[in-house]
């Protein structure tokens, strides 16, 4: 690996650049758990280069430069912003299978073990699958992404987190061409997530997208945050971020991804359909019912923000929603 420079790993490119993620799958298990234990050894690592065999050659389309502030910034990959203290992102949360007090999150998950956790990925794919955590970063290896966070509530943060393009996932079981949606499930176990006693919501807790929206470069299946795995709080080990929609679509702890023809319900939506849309993405000019949108709370700072159309990704984003009312279809 001669021709990788030995930079600080913030300023290296999106790791799973490196290598063929098809030829490691098709590769299987020995090839497949070489490169988890060096994934997950460099995980806890940070600053240990591992070795990649030279023989495993990315495809051209994946041999990008390395990439300047300016490119992060101009992909969405960071933004122009301070990230918000970690205590304050690890103590303020929003987690109703735990309790529905956001200081209290972090308390109530504290010893949720995600030992041996693994997620199904099933429905209109050629190859459907079962995946680790160690499996999910052998098929790409987490790069950090830098996001705002619009809680529908009216409140934000940035956020640095760690993980892997759900693209990258789905590429690898390959959707058929009839699916057009993807469908996400928490984990469902009330004697480990105890706010699923009391029917605050309709267990288990299931978000979905669009396909070309779960394909966007910018939608992450984050496992990590602040250079750590995943906390608790946060949806360890794994959850979803999707930075211009309103936080709720950002479901945590993911035990199944599933690809369907329809438009799958949503857990706030079926709650109320008129507060809570299914697209949800983040839009100061549609109110809703209770309050304003047009502002923002950044968590740790005084006064009020401007809220940015579709969070400020429009650059990124808008393109997705070309010929659609993004007022009725909130
Ligand atoms: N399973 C599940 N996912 C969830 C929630 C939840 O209650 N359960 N809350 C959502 C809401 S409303 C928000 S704002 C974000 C909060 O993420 P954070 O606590 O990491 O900031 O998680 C989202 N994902
Ligand atoms: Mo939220």
């Amino acid at each position: 690996m001669d021709d990788i420079p030995q930079i600080p790993e913030r300023e290296i490119t999106p790791p799973e650049v490196y290598y063929n993620r098809r030829s490691w799958m098709r590769a299987g298990l020995t090839a497949g758990s070489v490169l988890a234990t060096a994934s997950l050894y460099r995980w806890f690592n940070p600053d240990v280069k591992v070795e990649v065999p030279p023989t495993v050659k990315a495809p051209l389309s994946l041999q990008k430069p390395l990439e300047s502030e300016a490119e992060l910034l101009a992909r969405g990959w960071r933004v122009n912003e301070p990230s918000t203290a970690e205590h304050r992102i690890l103590g303020y949360n929003n987690f109703y299978e735990f309790t529905t007090s956001k200081y209290d999150v972090a308390d109530a998950a504290a010893d949720f073990k995600t030992d041996g956790w693994k997620v199904i990925v099933d429905g209109l794919v050629n190859k459907p699958g079962t995946f680790t955590i160690d499996e999910l970063h052998v098929i790409s290896r987490p790069q950090e992404r830098v996001y705002r966070m619009r809680c529908v509530e009216a409140w934000s943060m940035v956020i640095p987190w760690a993980g892997l393009p759900l693209a990258h996932l789905l590429e690898a079981v390959e959707p058929t061409s009839d699916a057009k949606y993807v469908a996400f499930e928490t984990l469902f176990d009330p004697s480990r997530m105890p706010g699923q006693h009391s029917a605050v919501l309709d267990w288990p807790y299931v978000e979905g997208l669009r396909l070309d929206e779960a394909m966007h470069p910018l939608t992450l299946l984050a496992t990590g945050l602040y250079r750590k795995p995943m906390p608790p709080q946060d949806g360890a080990p794994v959850r979803l971020v999707i930075p211009w929609k309103y936080g709720f679509k950002g479901i945590k702890s993911i035990v199944r991804i599933k690809l369907v023809a329809d438009q799958p319900p949503t857990s706030w939506n079926q709650y109320a359909s008129n507060q809570y849309g299914f697209y949800a993405n983040v839009n100061p000019d549609v109110d809703h019912p209770r309050w304003s949108q047009a502002t923002e709370q950044r968590i740790g700072e005084l006064g009020r923000r401007n809220t940015l159309f579709l969070n400020g990704y429009e650059e990124q984003v808008a393109g997705l929603y070309s010929g659609m009312d993004l007022r009725e279809n909130f």
